[in-house]
């Protein structure tokens, strides 16, 4: 039997611009059950994490933003994650900021021995406290995941790193900090740029991303930031970056996944209703999701 768990996750505790908190209810606004539903026999949708919003706290030490609540809700997330993959359902998880992919990871990883993640973005979200130039901790998920970053976000779950360098795939990519090339070199990790994206075809990059993770992981977790898609498909975003993915880009990137059978969880970030044109971001993202989990035009 084919089960989905959906769990929304409105943090926006990871950057400043408010609003991101509303991504679930706008994802859910947007059809997400009714697109989603003939695709799996059996779908619960958990509702939400409670958050709480109080304002901003800086991490007088570290620099970082409400580091603390970032790292309590992480945890909350980190077991719920956990506890679907346990009944066996596919674990869909709607943001809330980058940062929510924290807690995600460290649900999903303790289940795997070599996961694979693909970031698709406009960020790298390979930052530490050190090299951030804002202190946002969307800016750092993927690095907090290698184990990297301050250790209330790198020991969530228990156990750190969650990820591999070698295990991830970057795609989109075209707004990276100093600190975020030299890490990426560093490590050797994996990265499609917007210049591979239009050089190669998103064709090729994708096949080149699924048999490189075929060959090394036994599961891959998709986390899709929105402002990887460019600014026109995708409006409602904090942090828009013009030159990106396109609408057709996307969907033929989820139509592949889906073929592929890779993908094992997803998380779908960065929605911001406040921001977004008639709600179409959340709307890119469902029919993304659909694709994704396997809808087809025929
Ligand atoms: N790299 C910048 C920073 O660390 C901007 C990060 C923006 N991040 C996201 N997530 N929207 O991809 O502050
Ligand atoms: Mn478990
Ligand atoms: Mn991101
Ligand atoms: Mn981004």
């Amino acid at each position: 039997m084919r089960k989905l768990s959906i769990i929304g996750m409105p943090m926006d505790l990871g950057q400043m611009r408010r609003g991101v908190d509303m991504g679930p209810s706008a994802i859910r606004y947007a059809g997400i059950y009714e697109k989603l539903k003939m695709l799996f026999d059996k779908i619960h949708d958990m509702g939400d994490i409670q958050i709480g919003r109080p304002e901003t706290k800086v991490d007088a030490e570290s620099n970082l933003r409400n580091l603390e609540l970032v790292a309590e809700k992480s945890e909350l997330l980190a077991r719920e994650v956990d506890k679907i993959i346990e009944t066996g359902a596919f674990p869909l998880v709607l943001g809330g900021d980058h940062s929510i992919a924290i807690g995600t990871l460290a649900g999903v990883s303790k289940h795997y021995k070599n996961l694979g993640v693909i970031w698709y973005d406009a960020h790298g979200d390979l930052n530490t406290a050190e090299t951030s130039p804002s202190g946002n901790i969307h800016g750092m998920p993927l690095a907090v995941s290698l184990g990297l970053g301050h250790e209330l976000l790198t020991g969530i779950g228990g156990f750190s790193p969650k990820v591999k360098p070698e295990n991830i795939v970057l795609i989109g990519i075209r707004a990276l900090d100093q600190g975020e090339k030299d890490l990426i070199r560093k490590l050797g990790i994996k990265v499609y740029t917007m210049h591979e994206v239009d050089r190669l075809g998103m064709t090729r990059v994708m096949e080149e991303t699924i048999s490189h993770l075929k060959e090394r992981t036994d599961g891959v977790h998709l986390s899709l930031d929105l402002d990887g898609l460019d600014p026109v498909d995708a409006p409602g975003v904090g942090t828009p970056v013009t030159g990106g993915i396109s609408y057709r880009e996307s969907h033929l990137a989820m139509e592949m996944l889906a073929e592929s059978g890779i993908v094992t969880s997803a998380e779908f970030v960065e929605v911001n209703p406040i921001l977004d044109e008639k709600n179409k971001t959340a709307m890119a993202a469902v029919a993304l999701m659909s694709s994704l989990l396997g809808d087809k035009l025929l």
